[in-house]
């Protein structure tokens, strides 16, 4: 039988063997201390439709020995549009200037498609209300945006282009707009190594994830990597922003939301460190549990975190990086001085490091204790 998770911690510890995820490492036994304060959706499985379908990733999973996380399970924003044309038909329209146009197919990208690495993929708009799901890790397979924009004869320093999607919804969201797109200078996805993916984990880029082929900007909040890519062309200088750049625009830490395309900074995700699974340890004294925790984003992770929680002092812990994938990985223990509730948090010490939504208090989780 498959016992989720949520089932799985309403159940008696005693009873159940812990998978290897929920193991502490040794052979002590633990039992989870569940974060409280947060918004109830079901993790690892879509729901709704459209615009408004999510799926949110159980990022307790996400462990140094498990780093990236399978197509099935990976975190969904917008699901797949009711009226996407036939893959077969796909092709992507490259315009340059001067009405200079490439018509790339889907045989032309995977032809030239190559392994991209694994990357870390987190929404702008993640928070507790999705217990911090919109938060995943992939290994890519695509086509570097460059070469492709070089076909076009785009390749002036400073150019603009606009990467737009199809987003032909049937209904309406009440929160979000339709038509994803997001203009870049050339130089931003250079630097990025941007690219079209065609393949997400080995397998063919699934249909919520932007099959048949979505742009992939690594380093960037996922609000840029457009999925259902149809076009990318080249903008004048003053273009408007789009309306997903505008969507975005407070949580990309822009200033206030720009009207002009070229008065928007880089989308890069800043360094961001979460506390992903609390356990109780047992068997070795009274209340000692064990934080887990992951650290992304920042381009350069910094070799420790000061690991805080209510009412005791800050830990200082090292980050320990996956293998294979740009994760930090950290891990402490925590006594807890009496049943209650505590806030778990991370802060950066590093003078060099930009950390303003950690800093914020922006993946701050709250514990409940409730026997020690
Ligand atoms: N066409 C299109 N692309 C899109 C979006 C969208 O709504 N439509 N959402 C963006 C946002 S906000 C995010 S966080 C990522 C999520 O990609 P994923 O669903 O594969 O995780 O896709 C981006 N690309
Ligand atoms: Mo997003």
């Amino acid at each position: 039988v498959r016992v989720d998770r949520r089932s799985f911690l309403g159940l008696a510890a005693g009873a159940l063997i812990w998978p290897q995820t929920l193991r502490p490492g040794g052979s002590v036994s633990a039992e989870p201390v569940p974060f409280v304060g947060e918004g109830a959706a079901p993790l690892g499985a879509a729901f709704g439709e459209g615009l408004d379908g999510r799926l949110y990733t159980d990022v307790s999973t996400i462990t140094r020995g498990n780093p990236i996380v399978p197509n099935d399970r990976y975190y969904v924003r917008t699901r797949v549009p009711s009226d996407l044309p036939v893959a077969r038909s796909w092709a992507v329209r490259v315009l340059g200037p001067g009405g200079r146009a490439v018509r790339v197919t889907l045989d032309d990208l995977r032809r030239a498609a190559a392994p991209r690495g694994v990357h870390v993929m987190e929404c702008a708009g993640n928070g507790a209300f999705a217990r911090f799901g919109m938060l995943s890790a992939a290994e890519w397979t695509g086509v570097p945006v460059v070469s492709l924009l070089e076909r076009a004869g785009i390749s002036e320093p400073g150019s603009r282009v606009l990467a737009s999607g199809h987003d032909a919804h049937a209904t309406a969201s009440s929160s979000s707009s339709a038509g994803a797109s997001w203009i870049f200078t050339v130089e931003e996805l250079a630097r990025a190594e941007a690219f079209l993916a065609t393949a997400m984990n080995g397998a063919a880029l699934p249909a919520d994830h932007g099959a048949p082929v979505r742009l992939l900007v690594p380093t960037w909040y996922g609000c840029s990597s457009i999925k259902w890519l149809s076009e990318i062309a080249v903008v004048d200088p003053g273009a408007p922003s789009t309306p997903q750049m505008k969507e975005f625009a407070s949580r990309t830490d822009q200033d206030g939301v720009p009207e002009r395309a070229a008065d928007y900074k880089p989308a890069i995700m800043e360094l961001a460190a979460l506390p992903v699974q609390v356990e109780k340890l047992r068997g070795e004294g009274p209340a000692r549990c064990r934080i887990l925790g992951l650290a992304w984003g920042g381009g350069r992770l910094p070799e420790t975190v000061l690991v805080e929680s209510s009412r005791q002092a800050p830990a200082r812990v090292p980050l320990i990086s996956a293998p294979a994938a740009p994760w930090g990985f950290w891990s402490c223990e925590w006594t807890p001085p009496g049943v209650g509730r505590y806030n778990i948090s991370v802060q950066i010490d590093d003078p060099g490091v930009r950390a303003r939504r950690l800093a914020q208090g922006f993946y701050t989780r709250t514990v409940a204790v409730t026997s020690l």
